[in-house]
């Protein structure tokens, strides 16, 4: 099949729309428990971390927002690391909660038993939804350790009463045109029981506390196996699909770069997505990647995974869909197989790379960014003081 050189207008159209949050974290030191590899030319602090998100947006023109973590990601002043975004050509995005680090947490937080720590987790929650009014966002993201690692441990009945008793508190404090989004991850750092394990449990606490309450979905956070377009389908259908949390995955939560491992995963969920029309603004899904770069540099591991994620969500626009329902309604199998293959194995790559120069873009961002000599200059910059680490 030759490569498609351009793009047809309606999906140059949809893919100028589209666009990707990155995590602030990406852009900091980050590893697994064994070591965490230091990069010369790493952050030392948000403003820094913002600047490098800054370079991702500027080469892919696709990724004007960046997701906060708090604490990580305090300042002493929000609405100054908002305009020293805002003067870099990007926005603060999403403010993602923390209540993984402290020792207090150790038995839980939104789920404790202690009606004490409730309390200082539910503040903490509070807390995050005034940065997020300070840094001009709307959305605040709950993702929690919360779990246990042996059976008989703790009740886990009580500990969705109190789930839902605390959740229905950081609900409250929220105002119109606000919503929280709620993570569900089935194991790690609990290992026996983890309190929002499924799109299920999310759904419930999500539907218990009203409208402004949706799900997150994250790539890494299933079993091997599970069909993540099937659970898209789904909280599409129910209108409680909020977040899409982008990254690879071999054994768990590896949080590598999308699409490395399994493009024809993440072409299937894409597809999933246009057929409900997902991936436009007005769905109010907010993709993001959630991924850390452990090895490779990070502004260059963040420019791949937003190029992988537009070139794969390009082939799904590309599936004939008309061609497809006509197939599936003659229960031709092979037929409506071999459609969605044909946009799959499609290279986009030259469309793609013309689109950007129509836009005033590098027809390769990737390689730009290497040229522009960037993170030679940050390296020579940002000599001492604390590098910035996942948790940082
Ligand atoms: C932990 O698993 C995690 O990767 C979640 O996916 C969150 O989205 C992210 O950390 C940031 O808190
Ligand atoms: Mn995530
Ligand atoms: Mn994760």
């Amino acid at each position: 099949m030759s490569p498609l050189t351009e793009l047809p207008d309606d999906i140059a159209r949809d893919l100028r729309e589209f666009t990707i949050e990155v995590p602030s974290w990406a852009y900091g030191n980050s590893g697994t428990r064994f070591k965490v590899f230091g990069t010369p030319g790493t952050p030392r602090d948000p403003f820094e971390k913002i600047a490098d998100a800054a370079q991702t947006h500027a080469m892919t023109g696709s990724s004007p927002r960046v997701s906060l973590h708090h604490p990580w990601d305090r300042v002493e002043d929000t609405a100054a690391l908002r305009s020293y975004a805002e003067d870099l050509g990007v926005q603060l995005g999403m403010i993602n909660s923390n209540t993984f680090q402290d020792d207090e947490y150790k038995y839980g937080s939104l789920t404790h038993s202690d009606p004490a720590v409730r309390r200082r987790a539910i503040d903490h929650h509070l807390e995050c939804l005034a940065v997020m009014r300070e840094a001009g966002s709307h959305e605040l993201k709950i993702w929690l350790a919360d779990g246990t690692n042996y059976a008989g441990q703790d009740s886990i009945r009580a500990r969705q009463d109190h789930l839902a008793n605390s959740l229905a508190e950081i609900y409250a404090g929220l105002q119109e045109g606000e919503r929280i989004v709620l993570e569900y991850k089935f194991f790690e750092p609990a290992f026996y029981h983890t309190d929002v394990p499924d799109w299920g449990t999310s759904l419930l606490h999500c539907l218990a506390l009203g409208e402004q309450a949706m799900v997150v979905l994250d790539t890494g956070h299933h079993a091997p196996g599970t069909n993540i377009e099937f659970i898209v389908a789904q909280l599409l259908r129910q209108g409680r699909l909020g977040a899409f949390d982008f990254n690879s995955r071999n054994y768990a939560d590896d949080d590598l770069i999308v699409g490395a491992a399994d493009p024809f995963q993440l072409f299937r969920i894409l597809f999933e997505i246009v057929q409900q029309d997902a991936h436009r603004p007005a769905s109010g899904v907010n993709f993001m990647l959630d991924q850390c770069h452990n090895l490779e540099s990070k502004i260059q591991g963040q420019i791949r995974s937003v190029l992988n994620v537009q070139e794969t969500l390009a082939k799904a626009l590309l599936v004939d869909r008309e061609a497809l329902a006509d197939a599936q309604a003659r229960y031709d199998v092979l037929e409506a197989n071999a459609i969605l293959m044909d946009a799959f194995w499609t290279d986009v790559r030259p469309a793609l790379a013309a689109f950007r120069e129509e836009q005033g873009l590098p027809a390769d961002p990737f390689g730009a960014f290497r040229a522009s000599g960037y993170e030679e200059k940050v390296a020579a910059e940002r000599v001492g003081g604390n590098q910035m680490g996942w948790g940082a």
